[in-house]
């Protein structure tokens, strides 16, 4: 018998979707930060067995949409609630469960299994542990409700044997190598803008969205070209920084990061770019990628 089926990880901002994530998949493929709104696309991440085939999707947070941006992500969202086999809400020790009242009851009313992962248990005590226990099974009966640390990897085994309990019969979707459904090019832009975000504060991570100019595998190095975006002038002068320090590290840090993750050397240029409104601008949003589903 061979299961098969999409696990899709849906919540709030900043709650460790992304964490979680790449914890149950074993590799680093979406971005992690300690600000909210990291996560733009939903990013597939697969795991392969003799007899199953898991698809996670990585989605952004639950927002109520202020641009065009966040009403694309809120698309990804809405339609992971969709096409799941599996759900996990992801929740943590802090959050009000009635900032995404409206998701959770579409969730309740689909009748697809659900797991509630409540993360970040290593910040909390077990009597809170035991309370909010008690509360989210309370909030989605039909539930079932797993205490985990994304971070720390704890119950994410447990996690994974509730998943392929629930995963229906069936073949895979994917050729049984298949890791991922984005491109090196993904991978690098996000990775550019996972420095963005830890570098600068405000409304500075907002503004910015990467395109990847050029991407060149050479067989010893890959040689990668892209241009930041901004939304005003002034927030071009903030990225690139005094004598272009800012710019440099975050270029450093990136590349860094691209080195580990490729496994080979990587010769990484940056370049920033005034781009106007583009987070309201359907053509733009389309070429950087918010394709809707
Ligand atoms: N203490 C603790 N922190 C965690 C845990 N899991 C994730 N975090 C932290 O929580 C923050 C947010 O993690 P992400 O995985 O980016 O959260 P997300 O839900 O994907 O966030 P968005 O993509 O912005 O919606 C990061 O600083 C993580 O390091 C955990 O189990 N324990
Ligand atoms: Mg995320």
């Amino acid at each position: 018998m061979h299961k098969s089926g999409f696990v899709n990880i849906i919540g709030n901002p900043n709650v460790g979707k992304s964490t979680l994530m790449n914890a149950l998949v074993g590799e680093r493929l979406s971005i992690i930060t300690s600000k909210a709104q990291t996560t733009r696309h939903r990013i597939m991440g697969i795991v392969n067995g003799d007899d199953f085939q898991i698809v996670y999707s990585d989605t952004p947070g639950i927002l109520k949409p202020n641009y065009k941006l966040q009403e694309s992500m809120m698309k990804f969202v809405n339609g992971a609630v969709k096409d799941a086999d599996v759900i996990l809400y992801v929740t943590d020790t802090v959050e009000q469960s009635n900032r995404s009242a409206e998701v959770l009851d579409r969730i309740a009313r689909s009748g697809i299994p659900t797991i509630v992962v409540i993360n970040k248990i290593d910040l909390t005590t077990p009597e809170t542990r035991e309370a909010l226990v008690d509360k989210w099974q309370e909030r989605l009966p039909e539930a079932v409700i797993a205490p985990a640390s994304a971070r720390e990897g704890f119950n994410i085994g447990g996690i994974f044997d509730m998943i392929l309990e629930r995963l229906p019969e069936g073949e895979p979707y994917y050729p049984k190598d298949t890791l991922t459904d984005k491109t090196l090019r993904f991978f690098a832009s996000e990775i550019i803008r996972e420095k963005i975000l830890l570098n600068y504060d405000k409304e500075i991570p907002y503004c910015c969205e990467i395109e990847i100019d050029s991407y060149k595998e050479e067989s010893a190095i890959d040689r990668i070209s892209a241009t930041i975006y901004v939304t005003r002038d002034s927030q071009k002068g903030i990225i690139i920084g005094h004598k272009g320090e800012m710019l440099k590290r975050v270029g450093m840090q990136a590349r860094q990061d691209l080195e580990k993750f490729l496994g080979k050397r990587v010769f990484l240029q940056l370049f920033v770019k005034v781009g106007g409104d583009w987070r309201n601008n359907e053509r733009q949003l389309r070429r950087f990628g918010y394709e809707q589903e």
